[in-house]
């Protein structure tokens, strides 16, 4: 097909936030958009791949300030530096066509023109801003919207702000976006319109507040100096920009907009689903055909964020097990519309059971055995048998229930249908028994011959159409069953018999070795317990009780200085340590406190410690205590530590405290 003919795909992943380095989930989304892509290509259609990092905005400028470098410096370290976006993109094998950042020149200079064509139509106009702003996700809130008095999307604290602000009219639009969510399938997966429409649409939508004046790193409202461009309306454009859309750096606009499908993460459909398409519509200009909302991976439960300690870094799991593997494992085992729960025992799992087990030892017994009794050519004489047509017949319409999945973005499901093929060939490894026909080759060669090309065709078909997800290691197993470009191709993948009869295998390294599952374990949780621990705060101390206790109370607890005469473990107890102490009465007080994990018996005699003495008595292990030992508590990296309150030797037991 010439190159004009051929069908256009053009497929967006969200433009990420330069805030932080990249984690799995970003990931994510980042390689289904990949996967779809490189299926797109593999059928023939001329693909626009884009991929870029939203820059601007108040979180952005907070961070650098706090970096002590400009903003820009600041982005261009996440974005290009050493193990940046940029980096991570390569390392997954990432087959992106253009790569936007919302601070090139070109964009900017379109958002300009964007924002002044909707100002000059009068979708936006100036008004006042007061409201509920959520500085981490650059977000404005009603009261009606927030959760608990946070904000809706990731819990935090919101404060009241209020500014002069150009406004676009998002009301206007209510009835127009409400149709195309209801009546089309522009977003999916369905599940997804409900809450749009009930939680957004219906409860009345309001105008958008599109500039701000609080802040400065963004794109200049070039009429109305001191104004930036709200982040949301500058990232949601790149779609376009980045297509030549109201600039001169690039011309593909006519021929790939509107976009086939924008890939998002839940939590930004609000976005992609209501204010784009409303924008657009005041721009005058076509609607992208489809919005896909997937769901988030998450750890125990949480989305995973680095304040909470709980992101995978994707270099170390690709160092690892491979970029493949990692590829692999995130599209075969969740489900692209839902929330998958993310473990290390499930990704080694999935590698050793569907990679290692199924499709590397399907690879690795049929080149062996090509290797073995023929010297790695298959002769041109077969004998066919009954039993080859079941595989056959599943082999030669695999092509079909694979691509009906694709073409819904179900890639777990696409691959469910690889691999019961690659299965169903393992087992007829098992049903045809080559050994046993190698046993006499003069009775069985041919037959033998016929079982191996069925294997080697059965891998051919399942390569071809793992391509798109494993596409390194896809090379290596055509290298190995000898498929010349040929027999790689989307058109052959449907079709039975396209490796020559006389095929030559070259047989090599295992593709996916198997991995010990219990030590990569270990050593993964000693790596992510470290990990979470270098985020947590180095220092943590109990919030202050909010609750005032008056004087007279207070009074009435009595502290004393305690001079420590005898101390040790209580038995049968890790815990507890028991305290003989003069308390200046003559009489010695026994207290049990447990803090043995902070201290060894023999390290306290001697001290002058501070006791309550007035609570009153209780038994611990059988033993009475009389009072409480005060200590300093707090924790450092999330370990608690503890300090028992110890005073100048000088004072006298008994002393009062006060
Ligand atoms: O939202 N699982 O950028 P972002 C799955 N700049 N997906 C996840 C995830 C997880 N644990 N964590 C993040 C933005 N993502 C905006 C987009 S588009 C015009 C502007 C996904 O860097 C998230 O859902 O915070 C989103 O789709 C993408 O990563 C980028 O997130």
């Amino acid at each position: 097909m010439c190159e004009k003919c051929k069908e256009k795909f053009y497929i967006t992943t969200p433009i990420y936030y330069p805030s932080d380095k990249l984690h799995i989930g970003h990931t994510y989304c980042t390689v289904a958009t990949d996967a779809m892509a490189r299926y797109k290509r593999l059928t023939g259609c001329d693909v626009m791949f884009l991929t870029g990092t939203d820059e601007h905005g108040q979180k952005i400028e907070e961070k650098a300030k706090a970096a002590g470098v400009t903003p820009q410096q600041f982005v261009d370290n996440i974005v290009c530096g050493e193990k940046g976006i940029l980096d991570l993109w390569k390392l997954m094998n990432i087959s992106n066509d253009r790569f936007i950042r919302t601070t090139d020149d070109y964009h900017v200079e379109s958002i300009q023109k964007i924002f002044k064509k909707m100002y000059d139509n009068g979708d936006i106009y100036k008004g006042a801003y007061k409201g509920k702003y959520c500085t981490p996700c650059e977000s404005f809130w009603t009261e009606s919207q927030l959760v608990d008095g946070k904000c809706p999307d990731c819990g935090r604290e919101v404060h009241d702000a209020e500014e002069e602000a150009y406004f676009f009219r998002l009301s206007k639009y209510a009835q127009p976006v409400r149709k195309l969510l209801t009546e089309t399938d522009f977003l999916q997966p369905k599940s997804r319109v409900n809450e749009m429409v009930n939680n957004f649409i219906d409860p009345g939508l309001e105008d958008l507040c599109v500039s701000r004046t609080s802040f400065s790193w963004g794109v200049p409202v070039d009429f109305d100096p001191g104004h930036v461009v709200y982040v949301w309306v500058d990232a949601l454009s790149n779609y376009i920009t980045a297509l030549g859309f109201m600039n001169e750096k690039y011309s593909d606009y006519e021929k790939y907009w509107p976009c086939d499908v924008h890939f998002v993460g839940k939590e930004i459909v609000r976005f992609h689903s209501i204010i784009w398409p409303a924008m657009l519509m005041s721009l005058g200009e076509p609607l992208p055909k489809h919005v896909y909302g997937h769901g988030w991976l998450v750890m125990d439960g949480g989305k995973m964020s680095k304040s909470k300690g709980n992101v995978v870094d994707p270099y170390l799991l690709a160092e690892k097990f491979g970029v493949d593997a990692l590829r692999f494992f995130l599209l075969r085992t969740f489900p692209f519309g839902s929330d998958g729960n993310f473990s290390n025992e499930l990704l080694i799992n999935t590698i050793n059971i569907d990679l290692a087990n199924d499709l590397g030892n399907l690879v690795s017994r049929t080149t062996a055995m090509v290797e073995k009794y023929f010297g790695g050519t298959l002769p041109e004489e077969k004998q066919a048998a009954e039993l080859d047509e079941s595989l056959i017949s599943m082999l030669s319409t695999l092509r079909d229930r694979y691509e009906a999945e694709m073409e819904k973005f179900q890639f777990q499901n696409a691959l469910e249908e690889v691999f019961k093929c690659i299965q169903r060939s393992n087992k007829y490894i098992d049903e045809t028994a080559p050994w046993t026909l190698a046993k006499d080759m003069e009775a069985n060669g041919k037959r033998l011959a016929a079982v191996m090309y069925n294997l080697l065709e059965s891998v051919r078909i399942c390569t071809t159409l793992l391509l798109p997800f494993i596409p390194a290691s896809c090379e290596k197993i055509f290298a190995q069953i000898g498929a010349c470009e040929d027999a790689r191709t989307w058109e052959n993948a449907a079709v039975w018999g396209k490796l020559p009869q006389t095929v030559t295998v070259h047989k090599g390294e295992a593709v996916f070795p198997r991995i010990d599952a219990a030590k990569a374990i270990e050593e993964l949780e000693a790596i992510m317990e470290a990990q979470k621990k270098a985020v947590l705060p180095a220092v943590e101390v109990e919030p202050f009780a909010e609750e005032s206790v008056d004087f007279d109370t207070f009074c009435k607890s009595d502290f004393r200085a305690v001079k420590v005469k005898a101390c040790e473990a209580v038995k049968k107890s890790d815990k507890l340590l028991k305290f003989t102490l003069d308390d200046g009465t003559g009489v010695d007080r026994q207290i049990l406190s447990g803090i043995h994990k902070f201290y060894e018996p023999e390290q306290l005699v001697g001290k002058t410690l501070v006791a309550i003495v007035n609570l009153p008595p209780r038994k611990m292990m059988g033993q009475e205590s009389c009072g409480m030992l005060i200590s300093a508590v707090h924790k450092e990296k999330g370990e608690e530590k503890l300090h028992l309150l110890m005073v100048d030797d000088a004072i006298p037991a008994g002393a009062k405290m006060c």
